[in-house]
């Protein structure tokens, strides 16, 4: 499946938001053995980055391969980056800008493993 995680979407949350949500509000599940794109493009004015991590505060992709490459940088505006991972082991991640300073201040979502089923994305 593809995803696509738009960094400062829009102003909600200072711009710390991908899609337009923050703080895990974005609910993303994907089914163990999928394998996920992320497109990951940057609309705000500091740099972005993207990845799929275990926790807050953490600086490592949970997944081989799922973060945009030297994500504590991130990437300036206007720019796009992909990378490919597949899901594994069920539970509960995060989708989190790796800049630093930008998951504290919000700028995470929610990525859940799921044993079975569809992929599916909620908005709480
Ligand atoms: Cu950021």
């Amino acid at each position: 499946m593809k995803l696509t995680l738009i960094s400062s979407y829009n102003s909600d949350n200072a711009g710390f938001n991908f899609n337009g949500y923050s703080s895990g509000k974005m609910v993303v599940s994907v089914p163990d053995g999928w394998k996920v794109t992320v497109d990951c493009q940057n609309r705000g004015n500091g740099n972005h980055s993207c990845a799929i991590v275990k926790k807050g505060g953490d600086q490592l992709p949970a997944f081989d391969g799922s973060s945009t490459p030297d994500a504590i940088h991130g990437f300036a505006k206007g720019g796009s980056q992909t990378f490919t991972f597949t899901a594994s082991n069920p539970g509960t991640y995060r989708i989190s800008c790796l800049v630093v300073g930008h998951d504290d201040s919000g700028m995470w979502d929610t990525f859940i493993v799921t044993a079975s089923g569809e992929p599916q994305i909620k908005f709480g």
